[in-house]
């Protein structure tokens, strides 16, 4: 059986972690190159820059980002070669992105080791499958550029905003979102988590009123949402466009949908052996949220890698329309109303 920890399996990802541990001396100091374009984009006026050991929020190109995303967007765009077997993970946040970093993980490793040796019980899926946006504005285009092929990677980003090399090339995205309301219900509870009390941000009325106008880090999520679905309609066979909402209804027959988008669909005697139903149960919140990993562990934050985030907070309940805990009717409706504005001829809705 091939270990993670040496030598990879050929077409087999390694966890990022275990690279990184392994070529630290390829990080470098975060470049100062963009800084003075940073500094002057206009700053985000509401009460999310009071999160200020991510920096500040501003605006680029029409989507609110922290600074240290801008920088990550302007470094990608110089430095990230993209290759035909890159794996993309696309999504806004708090839409799935963990769930699906553990199920790509999961679908492209299954072959390498048994369920229960698998590297998801003691590696977060953060750790598995890199975050781009930061890896790129924190020094570690070189540890990206020695990622063994294929390459999994995560972004934030909107689709306008994909480096030309990615966009360009032939290599395939996932993108995964999710009822609106839950996403900003479930980034109220993150962002809490992280500043330990309510009482450091919004209120979450106030909070309400930042997402709704699209104040939010890569907001506006409409417009997010918007882009990868054209651009899935135009080639679905390299951008899979999947719903959070309808992977929590149907994870089998979704887990063979990402198995087949990405290459390795499940064999018959897999199937027959009920190989599907154990990738699955290996990545469903039940399981890894009761992992020591997940319980205990922490890493760097997404956007201040000098602060570290428990793993705990990214698994909360993993349900669909918590929404109406934290929601009057009007509130909701009003959101509706404002978001299938936006999808109006578009096809898609809530
Ligand atoms: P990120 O963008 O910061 O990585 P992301 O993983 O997209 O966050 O979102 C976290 C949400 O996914 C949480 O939702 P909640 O607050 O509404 O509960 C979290 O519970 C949920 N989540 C994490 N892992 C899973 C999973 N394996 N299955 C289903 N939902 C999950």
């Amino acid at each position: 059986m091939a270990n993670y920890d040496s030598a990879p399996h050929a077409d087999v990802p390694i966890p990022y972690k275990i690279i990184e541990e392994t070529n630290s001396h390829l990080i470098d100091e975060p470049t100062k190159e963009h800084d003075t374009l940073i500094a002057s984009l206009p700053l985000q006026p509401s009460l999310e820059r009071t999160i200020t050991f991510a920096g500040h929020t501003r605006l680029y190109k029409d989507v609110w980002m922290r600074e240290n995303i801008i920088r990550g967007i302007l470094v990608m765009q110089q430095c990230l070669k993209t290759r035909p077997t890159d794996i993309f993970l696309a999504s806004f946040p708090k839409s799935g992105t963990t769930w699906l970093k553990a199920m790509i993980f999961a679908t492209l490793t299954r072959t390498n080791r048994s369920i229960d040796q698998h590297p998801l019980h003691t590696h977060n899926p953060h750790q598995c499958v890199m975050f781009m946006d930061v890896g790129f504005a924190t020094g570690r285009s070189q540890i990206i550029e020695n990622i063994p092929s294929p390459r999994v990677m995560s972004t934030h980003l909107p689709y306008f905003l994909l480096p030309d090399s990615i966009t360009e090339s032939n290599c395939r995205i996932v993108y995964v979102w999710r009822d609106p309301k839950d996403v900003l219900v479930s980034m109220w509870y993150f962002v809490q988590k992280i500043l330990g009390g309510a009482d450091k941000i919004a209120t979450f009325d106030q909070y309400y009123k930042n997402f709704y106008e699209g104040l939010n880090s890569y907001g506006p999520i409409w417009n997010h949402v918007l882009g990868y679905w054209e651009e899935s309609k135009r080639r679905p066979e390299k951008i899979l466009f999947l719903k959070y909402e309808n992977i929590l209804q149907e994870p089998v027959k979704c887990a063979k949908q990402l198995a087949h988008f990405l290459g390795r669909p499940y064999s018959e005697a897999e199937e027959n052996q009920g190989v599907v139903e154990q990738i699955v149960e290996l990545c469903s919140i039940k399981t890894l949220k009761n992992l020591d990993v997940n319980k205990d562990g922490n890493h760097a934050t997404s956007t201040a890698p000098n602060v570290h985030i428990s793993h705990a907070y990214y698994f909360r309940k993993g349900e669909t329309g918590d929404w109406k805990s934290h929601m009057t009717q009007e509130m909701a409706e009003r959101f509706d109303t404002m978001i299938e504005e936006k999808f109006k001829g578009s096809g898609l809705h809530i």
